[in-house]
């Protein structure tokens, strides 16, 4: 069943991962987290690459940790942690940082783990039909995987504690009014729609999108004044961009500007 966990498709200046074991709702095991991280890797290495997208096999997105790997025997008691410090919390980092945008195309439910791994992603899209559930409480754990951070942050700490604490699914048009997710689509397009998007980003200033990652993410820790210093110093960098010359260029000449999405020309 677990011959393939992970799919890599190359189009031209993006990847797309799909987590792909659809009997189990593409639940994790370690091997579909191996597959992830090489392929995640290996993206990172493309000088080519220039966007992901993350999708699921099936009806289902993730539906988290895979629990057929955490049953016990009798009067063992699983002690858990040691998979969040070797796969998810490192995963979570990853996506974060990877220097080109990362989209997620939400095509079904997306629970616990797989809910948060989402959220993690740059742009979330999500089919009309997805869900997405704060799992955990229902089996008596916490969320992991970023979730105690990018709840709050995302839709407030009512809605965070809400969701976090029943484990209630949240509809897809849910989650579009209430922000944590970028936009929803009819499932039909939904495919379609994230393709588009990251056709859109390899035309883009990619190094110019990857430090506004960072700004993004670090502004979470600061005040205003070190955001500022953090922009200005960001800014330099940016300009530095040979795409920085090329978007100069072509505003003036009036015409789309051909980005290589290099660091240096
Ligand atoms: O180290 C650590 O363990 C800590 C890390 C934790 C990270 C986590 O993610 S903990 C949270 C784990 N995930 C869950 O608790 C979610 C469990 N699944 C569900 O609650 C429901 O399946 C869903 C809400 C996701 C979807 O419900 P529904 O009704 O659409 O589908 P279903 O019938 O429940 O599931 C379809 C099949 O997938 C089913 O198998 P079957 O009966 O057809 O053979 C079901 O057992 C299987 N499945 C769904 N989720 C998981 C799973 N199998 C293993 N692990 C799963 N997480």
């Amino acid at each position: 069943m677990d011959e393939t966990p992970i799919l890599v498709e190359r189009k031209a200046g993006y990847r797309v991962v799909t987590l792909n074991r659809p009997q189990r709702l593409n639940a994790f095991t370690e091997a579909m987290h191996q597959a992830l991280k090489r392929a995640l890797d290996e993206a990172e290495g493309d000088p080519d690459c220039r966007a992901l997208l993350i999708t699921g096999a099936g009806r289902g997105f993730c539906a988290g940790q895979d629990l057929n790997d955490r049953l016990s025997k009798a009067g063992e008691t699983p002690v858990l942690g040691g998979a969040l410090e070797t796969y998810y919390n490192p995963l979570v980092r990853k996506l974060r940082a990877l220097p080109f945008p990362v989209v997620a195309a939400v095509n079904g439910v997306a629970a616990g783990a797989g809910a948060n791994i989402a959220l993690a992603c740059d742009v979330v899209l999500a089919a009309r039909s997805a869900t997405f559930v704060q799992a955990f409480a229902k089996i008596g754990l916490v969320p992991d995987s970023g979730g105690t951070w990018f709840l709050p942050r995302l839709v407030g700490p009512a809605r965070a504690r809400g969701l976090a604490l029943t484990g209630d699914p949240l509809s897809a048009e849910q989650a579009e009014a209430w922000g944590l997710i970028w936009k929803m689509h009819d499932d039909l397009v939904l495919m379609a729609e994230a393709h588009r998007l990251c056709v859109h980003f390899t035309e883009a200033p990619t190094v110019a999108l990857a430090l506004i990652k960072r700004l993004l993410d670090e502004s979470w820790a600061n005040d205003l004044d070190s955001q500022l210093d953090l922009e200005r110093e960001t800014q330099r960098e940016a300009s530095l961009t040979p795409d920085y010359a090329e978007g100069m260029r072509a505003f003036f000449e009036k015409r789309a500007p051909a980005f290589s999405g290099r660091k240096s020309s």
